[in-house]
Protein backbone atom coordinates (compact mmCIF):
# COMPACT_ATOMS: atom_id res chain seq x y z
CA UNK A 1 0.00 0.00 0.00
CA UNK A 2 3.10 2.34 0.97
CA UNK A 3 4.20 1.41 -2.55
CA UNK A 4 1.20 2.70 -4.53
CA UNK A 5 1.37 6.00 -2.22
CA UNK A 6 4.75 6.85 -3.17
CA UNK A 7 3.96 6.15 -7.31
CA UNK A 8 0.63 8.34 -7.18
CA UNK A 9 3.12 10.89 -5.32
CA UNK A 10 5.78 10.56 -8.42
CA UNK A 11 3.22 10.60 -11.09
CA UNK A 12 2.08 13.65 -9.69
CA UNK A 13 4.78 15.50 -9.35
CA UNK A 14 7.35 14.51 -12.46
CA UNK A 15 4.97 15.50 -15.74
CA UNK A 16 7.59 15.18 -18.17
CA UNK A 17 7.72 18.16 -20.84
CA UNK A 18 5.96 18.11 -24.44
CA UNK A 19 7.64 17.04 -26.95
CA UNK A 20 7.78 19.52 -30.21
CA UNK A 21 8.96 19.93 -33.35
CA UNK A 22 12.31 21.92 -34.24
CA UNK A 23 10.22 24.35 -35.78
CA UNK A 24 7.73 24.94 -32.14
CA UNK A 25 11.02 24.99 -30.59
CA UNK A 26 12.79 28.09 -32.60
CA UNK A 27 9.40 29.56 -32.27
CA UNK A 28 9.22 29.00 -28.91
CA UNK A 29 12.94 30.40 -28.33
CA UNK A 30 11.42 33.78 -29.85
CA UNK A 31 7.81 34.01 -28.00
CA UNK A 32 9.01 33.32 -24.50
CA UNK A 33 11.32 35.98 -23.86
CA UNK A 34 8.05 38.34 -25.18
CA UNK A 35 5.59 36.42 -22.65
CA UNK A 36 8.23 36.61 -20.23
CA UNK A 37 8.21 40.17 -20.73
CA UNK A 38 4.04 41.02 -20.41
CA UNK A 39 3.59 38.90 -17.70
CA UNK A 40 5.61 41.59 -15.52
CA UNK A 41 2.13 42.43 -13.31
CA UNK A 42 2.91 39.28 -10.69
CA UNK A 43 0.95 38.79 -7.64
CA UNK A 44 2.63 37.71 -4.87
CA UNK A 45 1.21 35.45 -2.09
CA UNK A 46 3.99 34.98 0.67
CA UNK A 47 4.66 32.05 2.70
CA UNK A 48 2.07 30.12 0.81
CA UNK A 49 4.16 26.74 1.00
CA UNK A 50 4.03 27.03 4.95
CA UNK A 51 7.83 26.52 4.90
CA UNK A 52 8.27 29.34 7.28
CA UNK A 53 6.40 26.60 9.77
CA UNK A 54 4.49 29.72 11.33
CA UNK A 55 1.30 31.31 9.42
CA UNK A 56 3.32 33.92 9.06
CA UNK A 57 2.12 36.77 6.40
CA UNK A 58 -1.47 34.89 6.63
CA UNK A 59 -4.54 36.06 8.85
CA UNK A 60 -5.89 32.69 10.60
CA UNK A 61 -8.30 31.72 12.55
CA UNK A 62 -10.40 28.54 13.66
CA UNK A 63 -9.30 25.58 14.17
CA UNK A 64 -6.10 25.42 11.68
CA UNK A 65 -2.00 24.81 12.30
CA UNK A 66 0.78 24.46 10.74
CA UNK A 67 2.35 21.30 10.49
CA UNK A 68 4.86 19.34 9.49
CA UNK A 69 5.96 15.52 7.80
CA UNK A 70 8.21 15.33 11.32
CA UNK A 71 5.49 15.83 13.24
CA UNK A 72 3.12 13.46 10.99
CA UNK A 73 5.60 10.60 10.87
CA UNK A 74 6.51 10.91 14.30
CA UNK A 75 2.64 10.48 15.28
CA UNK A 76 2.55 7.62 13.10
CA UNK A 77 1.17 8.82 9.52
CA UNK A 78 4.39 7.78 7.37
CA UNK A 79 4.85 9.58 4.04
CA UNK A 80 5.58 12.74 2.50
CA UNK A 81 2.48 14.96 2.69
CA UNK A 82 4.00 18.69 2.64
CA UNK A 83 5.92 19.73 -0.28
CA UNK A 84 9.16 20.45 1.92
CA UNK A 85 8.14 19.54 5.35
CA UNK A 86 5.35 22.15 6.24
CA UNK A 87 1.66 21.84 5.08
CA UNK A 88 -0.98 23.68 6.92
CA UNK A 89 -3.97 21.18 8.76
CA UNK A 90 -7.33 21.86 8.99
CA UNK A 91 -9.56 20.76 11.70
CA UNK A 92 -6.73 18.84 13.42
CA UNK A 93 -7.93 16.20 15.88
CA UNK A 94 -11.44 15.61 16.53
CA UNK A 95 -12.17 19.20 17.04
CA UNK A 96 -14.62 21.31 15.41
CA UNK A 97 -13.85 22.01 11.56
CA UNK A 98 -14.13 26.41 11.77
CA UNK A 99 -10.62 26.82 10.00
CA UNK A 100 -9.70 30.14 8.28
CA UNK A 101 -6.93 31.19 6.88
CA UNK A 102 -6.78 34.54 4.14
CA UNK A 103 -4.07 36.44 2.85
CA UNK A 104 -4.17 39.78 0.56
CA UNK A 105 -1.79 40.58 -2.23
CA UNK A 106 -0.72 43.32 -4.59
CA UNK A 107 -3.04 43.33 -8.00
CA UNK A 108 -3.39 44.63 -11.13
CA UNK A 109 -6.77 45.87 -12.22
CA UNK A 110 -8.04 44.37 -15.09
CA UNK A 111 -5.10 41.48 -14.62
CA UNK A 112 -6.23 37.57 -15.24
CA UNK A 113 -4.27 35.39 -12.15
CA UNK A 114 -4.30 31.79 -11.97
CA UNK A 115 -4.29 30.42 -8.52
CA UNK A 116 -2.95 27.48 -7.42
CA UNK A 117 -2.46 24.92 -4.78
CA UNK A 118 -2.27 21.39 -3.48
CA UNK A 119 -4.91 19.71 -1.05
CA UNK A 120 -5.66 16.18 0.31
CA UNK A 121 -6.53 14.78 2.91
CA UNK A 122 -5.07 13.26 6.32
CA UNK A 123 -7.49 10.51 6.98
CA UNK A 124 -7.69 6.84 9.03
CA UNK A 125 -11.72 7.55 8.50
CA UNK A 126 -14.54 8.06 5.97
CA UNK A 127 -15.64 11.78 6.38
CA UNK A 128 -14.92 13.98 3.36
CA UNK A 129 -12.42 16.69 3.64
CA UNK A 130 -13.02 20.24 1.58
CA UNK A 131 -12.24 23.73 1.88
CA UNK A 132 -14.03 26.78 -0.07
CA UNK A 133 -11.70 29.09 -1.65
CA UNK A 134 -12.64 32.39 -1.62
CA UNK A 135 -10.86 35.91 -4.12
CA UNK A 136 -12.38 38.98 -3.22
CA UNK A 137 -11.60 42.42 -4.23
CA UNK A 138 -10.51 44.23 -0.73
CA UNK A 139 -11.56 47.91 -1.62
CA UNK A 140 -15.21 46.89 -2.78
CA UNK A 141 -15.09 43.30 -0.73
CA UNK A 142 -16.80 42.10 -4.54
CA UNK A 143 -16.67 38.67 -4.79
CA UNK A 144 -14.20 37.60 -7.61
CA UNK A 145 -14.19 33.79 -7.44
CA UNK A 146 -15.08 30.86 -5.50
CA UNK A 147 -13.63 27.79 -5.92
CA UNK A 148 -14.23 24.33 -4.06
CA UNK A 149 -11.60 21.86 -3.30
CA UNK A 150 -12.84 18.20 -1.99
CA UNK A 151 -11.00 14.74 -1.41
CA UNK A 152 -13.38 12.28 -0.99
CA UNK A 153 -11.79 9.15 -1.79
CA UNK A 154 -12.46 7.53 1.40
CA UNK A 155 -8.94 6.03 1.41
CA UNK A 156 -6.61 5.37 4.64
CA UNK A 157 -4.20 7.31 5.29
CA UNK A 158 -1.52 5.39 3.42
CA UNK A 159 -3.45 5.85 0.17
CA UNK A 160 -3.62 9.93 0.24
CA UNK A 161 -2.12 12.14 -1.82
CA UNK A 162 -2.07 16.03 -2.27
CA UNK A 163 -3.92 16.68 -5.68
CA UNK A 164 -3.22 19.84 -7.88
CA UNK A 165 -6.09 22.72 -8.14
CA UNK A 166 -6.51 25.48 -10.31
CA UNK A 167 -8.45 28.53 -11.32
CA UNK A 168 -8.66 31.47 -12.71
CA UNK A 169 -9.81 35.33 -11.31
CA UNK A 170 -9.50 38.71 -13.06
CA UNK A 171 -8.60 41.60 -10.67
CA UNK A 172 -10.24 44.59 -10.66
CA UNK A 173 -7.96 47.10 -7.97
CA UNK A 174 -4.93 47.15 -6.57
CA UNK A 175 -5.99 44.86 -3.30
CA UNK A 176 -7.09 41.21 -3.57
CA UNK A 177 -7.24 38.86 -0.80
CA UNK A 178 -7.48 34.74 -1.02
CA UNK A 179 -9.16 32.84 1.65
CA UNK A 180 -9.47 29.02 2.67
CA UNK A 181 -12.56 28.00 4.90
CA UNK A 182 -12.52 24.55 5.74
CA UNK A 183 -16.13 22.93 4.65
CA UNK A 184 -15.23 19.33 5.66
CA UNK A 185 -18.27 17.33 6.09
CA UNK A 186 -16.64 15.82 9.65
CA UNK A 187 -13.89 16.15 11.79
CA UNK A 188 -13.37 12.96 13.26
CA UNK A 189 -10.62 10.90 11.97
CA UNK A 190 -10.04 13.39 8.84
CA UNK A 191 -7.98 16.53 8.73
CA UNK A 192 -7.77 18.69 5.72
CA UNK A 193 -4.43 19.41 4.25
CA UNK A 194 -3.16 22.60 2.45
CA UNK A 195 0.25 23.60 0.78
CA UNK A 196 1.97 25.09 -2.38
CA UNK A 197 -0.65 28.59 -2.43
CA UNK A 198 0.54 30.75 -5.53
CA UNK A 199 -0.59 33.13 -7.31
CA UNK A 200 0.54 34.18 -10.84
CA UNK A 201 -0.98 36.58 -14.02
CA UNK A 202 -1.61 34.66 -16.72
CA UNK A 203 -1.63 37.14 -19.39
CA UNK A 204 -1.82 41.21 -19.57
CA UNK A 205 -2.21 44.16 -21.39
CA UNK A 206 1.56 44.87 -23.24
CA UNK A 207 3.04 47.77 -22.47
CA UNK A 208 4.73 50.03 -24.91
CA UNK A 209 8.25 48.64 -24.02
CA UNK A 210 6.67 45.30 -25.27
CA UNK A 211 4.90 46.58 -27.66
CA UNK A 212 8.10 48.02 -29.06
CA UNK A 213 9.74 44.10 -28.71
CA UNK A 214 7.38 42.33 -30.09
CA UNK A 215 7.31 44.81 -33.63
CA UNK A 216 10.93 43.86 -32.89
CA UNK A 217 10.54 40.65 -33.28
CA UNK A 218 7.82 40.60 -35.88
CA UNK A 219 10.33 42.34 -38.61
CA UNK A 220 12.48 40.04 -37.45
CA UNK A 221 10.68 37.46 -38.94
CA UNK A 222 9.53 39.45 -42.05
CA UNK A 223 13.70 39.80 -42.74
CA UNK A 224 13.90 36.07 -42.47
CA UNK A 225 10.97 35.59 -44.61
CA UNK A 226 11.99 37.72 -47.03
CA UNK A 227 15.83 36.21 -47.01
CA UNK A 228 14.13 33.12 -47.88
CA UNK A 229 12.02 34.53 -50.71
CA UNK A 230 15.15 35.86 -52.32
CA UNK A 231 17.44 32.89 -52.22
CA UNK A 232 14.66 30.77 -53.16
CA UNK A 233 14.03 33.19 -56.40
CA1 LIG B 1 5.11 23.20 2.22
CA1 LIG C 1 -10.15 16.22 12.26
Amino acid sequence: MQFSFLLSFNRLTKVAPPRGTNSLRRFSLLVVPLLAAVGTHAATVQNGDFESGTFDNWSQSGNVHVVSDTVLNQNSFPGDFASGNYAAIFGTANRENNGVLSQSFTTTQAQLYQVSFQYGKLSSGQFEQSVEVTIRDVSSNTVLATFRAADNTGESIIGQVMSPFTFNFAAISSQSTISFRDSSLGTIEADGLLDRVSVSAVSSVPEPETYAMMLAGLGLIGTIARRRRAKQA
